[in-house]
């Protein structure tokens, strides 16, 4: 199958080699890319093309000429326009005056043949850091802190650190308050009571490691910038700092790239052993030992490039796939039920509950536990159990090779971008 390099036309057109820039409009949210290479070399043709546009009313905002990859000596075209007028008439026009077409946007619903966008290239991921679902700085009505003004302020403070954040900046260091500090400490003590026990033994290796090098004590918050630089010399891993959540495509799409978005807050101090969603204790405790496990780290990336262009309800699949291991995943060690979830990892309550008191577990197996239905505020009905990170990494990458997507990926840590293969 033929793919578009799908950065080179969202990013930068102006640094495109060969390419032919001429700007006609503003810029839009709704744009939509068409790419196409004309049957003939003919004289005009490009006037032929524009024909269209104005016979059927589409508005265009951006035009360029350049050489094309796939055939040799021949050019393409890459319009950027607006899917207003009668756009389908104008592709179907299009279609017949051209070899090759596709189409590329992030409303991809809205047309079949189009690959939802990923992000090609690691500094692409600044593009998510204003497309959070929710929390942020605006809490739900039952959220602890939501009649708290001073915590929503620091909430607000937070957000901004996010929304500002670009990649190769260094993470923001935040000096946290005696109350957070305090939170934290609750947290910390809690949990580090139960790791010996009920951790993998993964987390276990990891976690002193990050008490040496990072920080970790009762008395402090780790600084998301020290955890960083950890991680990057264990797996390549790194931080970004996140406001809130962001929807499973564009989290998972993080992954491929081995980058985790981090939450910076904390949860509020008058319930220190709940949050409704991801605060720093979770994300500190619960999932960065595991990022620091090359296995655990490699089994991760797996998923994030599984969903690199996906399809929607493989996105679910592998969202719950991750749910279920990266969250609230359980192995077994010398016949012994351990945690490696961060979810059970950061709660207390849950971490006792999956490895004491007979929860129904069951073997992880991608293509049956991307079906399961779950809570994301109760207790999970039940867990998943790994034989090994690499065991779980060779299944997922097995189950990935069955999701309908017409490409293959491949990560290039050297240009920390993704390659997009033709034949899978
Ligand atoms: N967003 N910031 C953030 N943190 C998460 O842990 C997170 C998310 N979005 C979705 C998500 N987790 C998952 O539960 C899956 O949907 C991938
Ligand atoms: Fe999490």
């Amino acid at each position: 199958m033929v793919f578009e390099y799908i950065d080179s036309v969202l990013n930068d057109p102006i640094l495109m080699p060969g390419g032919n820039y001429i700007k006609v409009g503003k810029d839009s949210a709704q744009s939509i890319y068409l790419i196409f290479s004309p049957h003939s070399e003919e004289v005009g043709i490009l006037a032929r093309y524009l024909k269209i546009f104005e016979n059927h009313r589409v508005n265009l905002f951006h035009i360029e000429s350049r050489a094309s990859t796939r055939m040799p000596n021949k050019y393409e075209f890459v319009v950027e326009c607006c899917p207003d007028g009668d756009i389908e008439a104008a592709i179907s026009d299009i279609k017949d005056l051209s070899d090759y077409f596709n189409i590329i946007t992030r409303n991809y619903k809205d047309n079949k043949e189009s690959v939802p966008w990923f992000p090609n290239r690691i500094r692409d991921l600044d593009r998510f850091a204003n497309q959070i679902l929710s929390y942020g700085a605006e809490l739900d009505c039952d959220h602890p802190g939501f009649t708290d003004p001073v915590y929503r302020a620091r909430r607000k403070y937070f957000a901004d650190i996010a929304y500002n954040y670009k990649h190769g900046q260094p993470l923001p260091h935040v000096d946290y308050t005696k109350e957070e500090i305090d939170t934290w400490g609750q947290v910390f003590r809690q949990l580090t009571k139960l790791y010996p026990t009920h951790a993998c033994k993964e987390h276990n290796h990891v976690f002193p490691l990050l008490v040496q090098n990072c920080g970790y004590r009762e008395d402090n918050i780790p600084q998301l910038e020290d955890i960083s630089n950890f991680l990057k010399d264990c797996t390549g891993f790194t931080l970004r700092p996140v406001a809130g959540l962001l929807s499973s495509r564009d989290f998972l799409a993080g992954l491929a790239f081995r980058v985790f978005h981090s939450t910076q807050y904390i949860r509020h101090s008058s319930r220190p052993l709940y949050t409704p969603e991801p605060d720093v204790c979770h994300e500190v405790l619960g999932h960065v030992p595991l990022f620091a496990d090359p296995s655990f780290a490699q089994f991760s990336q797996e998923i994030g490039l599984a969903s690199l262009g996906a399809p929607d309800d493989y996105i679910e699949k592998l969202a719950t796939c991750f749910w279920f291991t990266v969250e609230y995943g359980l192995c077994r060690e010398n016949g012994q039920l351990k945690a490696f979830g961060a979810g059970l990892l950061s709660s207390y309550g849950e971490l006792k509950y999956a490895l004491e008191d007979k929860a129904e577990v069951r073997p992880f197996e991608p293509a049956k536990t991307a079906l399961q239905k779950y809570p994301i505020t109760e207790y999970q009905p039940v867990y998943y159990v790994a034989e090994s990170f690499e065991d779980a990494k060779d299944k997922m990458i097995k189950y990935a090779s069955t999701i309908p997507r017409g490409f293959g990926v491949r990560y290039s840590a050297y240009t920390q971008s993704i390659d997009v293969l033709d034949s899978k």
